[in-house]
């Protein structure tokens, strides 16, 4: 059935809405870069490698999906309960572009340690022409623009340091793991027996859900005026105990579309099997194996043939992987939004900013049931 007219405008209005978001956060993201850009020439850099660092950060910053980046700027907009003024609106998205810049010196060395080959849509930037190693001093100083813009724009405020704090912390606990996601699954050397839903779950914690859930949330936070505790209460800590397992149940959702999205669905053909990853899917399949079965999975999983990936992918049928992801999804949901209705919202006695459950419930509504 076609949508009625009424619903067709929502929708548009809806993306529309979207579209223009992302404009005005782009349009940030020209300034920033121009910023960077002068401060390098005004150390008396040449011309050859003001194109370089221009190119590097072209290259390698915008063409995302920018959902982290544009998570701190709605946070700040739902704590602050109104539209932001320019210069708040300004400071949220440059922290955004921060939380994207790190995200970008993360992706450009795992590339290089992944040995990967395309990275949204485009070559990875180690294997454009005439940059290869490089881009190690590239990465480098994506990371190090993260800390110019903060000097720049924060120094002058009473939260600047907890800023600092923010980004070294979870470089570091990103980097931890890092480290765990390649000892567990190196290319080519296949070994099922290292791999377990603990260890599962400590890789994306410590490689993704601190780096793209908390830290975007508590940047916004810190912009918003939210202190360390109010009374007995602890804000960042109620909003890590939230953001962690929700960033759990988000990578889950994606080893899980890797396996059963279509290509038409997600943009991209799933390759985990092929790859060896220490996928949610085979760590479920693991846990519940018979013996034939397991030989199964030793024998096909992380090899790179087509054959071998449909054997992997008949097992997890039989073991009925989707119906266990139904049944894993509505107890995440179930226990994310019980901890998002156990956040205190009472106003404070000192009148600072209550931590508000619409942050954590509108990125839950974002990712419940995704398909893509
Ligand atoms: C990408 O994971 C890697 C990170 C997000 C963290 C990298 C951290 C460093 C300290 C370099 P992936 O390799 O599983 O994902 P993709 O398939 O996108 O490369
Ligand atoms: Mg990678
Ligand atoms: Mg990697
Ligand atoms: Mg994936």
């Amino acid at each position: 059935m076609a949508p009625s007219p009424m619903i067709k405008t929502e929708v548009a209005f809806k993306a529309n809405g979207k579209q223009a978001a992302r404009q005005r956060f782009e349009g940030v993201f020209d300034v920033l870069r121009d910023e960077i850009v002068a401060d390098f020439t005004s150390k008396g850099m040449p011309q050859d490698a003001i194109n370089w660092y221009k190119r590097n950060l072209e290259y390698n910053l915008p063409g995302g999906k920018l959902n982290r980046g544009l998570s701190v700027v709605d946070t700040v907009a739902i704590l602050k309960g109104r539209a932001l003024t320019d210069d708040e609106y300004f400071k949220a998205a440059l922290l955004g572009w921060c939380v994207e810049l790190l995200q970008s010196f993360f992706l450009v060395s795992d590339d290089m340690m992944d040995q990967s080959v395309t990275r949204r849509g485009q070559p990875c930037w180690f294997r454009v022409e005439g940059v290869n190693l490089l881009a190690i001093n590239d990465s480098f100083m994506l990371e190090s623009a993260i800390y110019f813009l903060l000097k720049k724009h924060f120094r002058q405020e009473s939260y600047y340091v907890d800023l600092l704090d923010l980004f070294h912390d979870i470089t570091y606990l990103t980097e931890m793991g890092q480290l765990l996601d390649l000892i567990t699954a190196p290319e080519d050397a296949v070994d099922l027996s290292k791999f377990s839903l603990e260890r599962h779950r400590l890789i994306v914690v410590y490689k993704t859900a601190y780096y793209s859930f908390y830290l975007p949330v508590a940047l916004a936070m810190h912009m918003s005026g939210i202190p360390a505790s109010q009374g007995s209460f602890a804000p960042y800590k109620a909003a890590l105990d939230i953001l962690i397992p929700l960033g759990e149940y988000f990578q889950i959702q994606d080893d899980f579309l890797d396996f059963a999205g279509t290509p038409e669905q997600i943009g991209k053909v799933g390759t985990d099997i092929l790859d060896n990853k220490c996928s949610w899917c085979v760590n479920t399949a693991l846990a519940i194996a018979t013996p034939e079965q397991r030989k199964i999975l030793d024998e096909n999983y992380g090899r790179k043939d087509a054959e071998k990936e449909k054997r992997v992918k008949e097992v997890y049928e039989d073991m009925k992987i989707r119906e266990r992801y139904g049944v894993y999804e509505e107890g995440a949901y179930k226990k994310i939004m019980g901890l998002i209705e156990a956040v205190p919202e009472t106003p404070t006695a000192d009148g600072s900013p209550v931590l508000k459950r619409d942050v954590f419930k509108v990125f839950l509504d974002k990712i419940y049931k995704r398909t893509k």
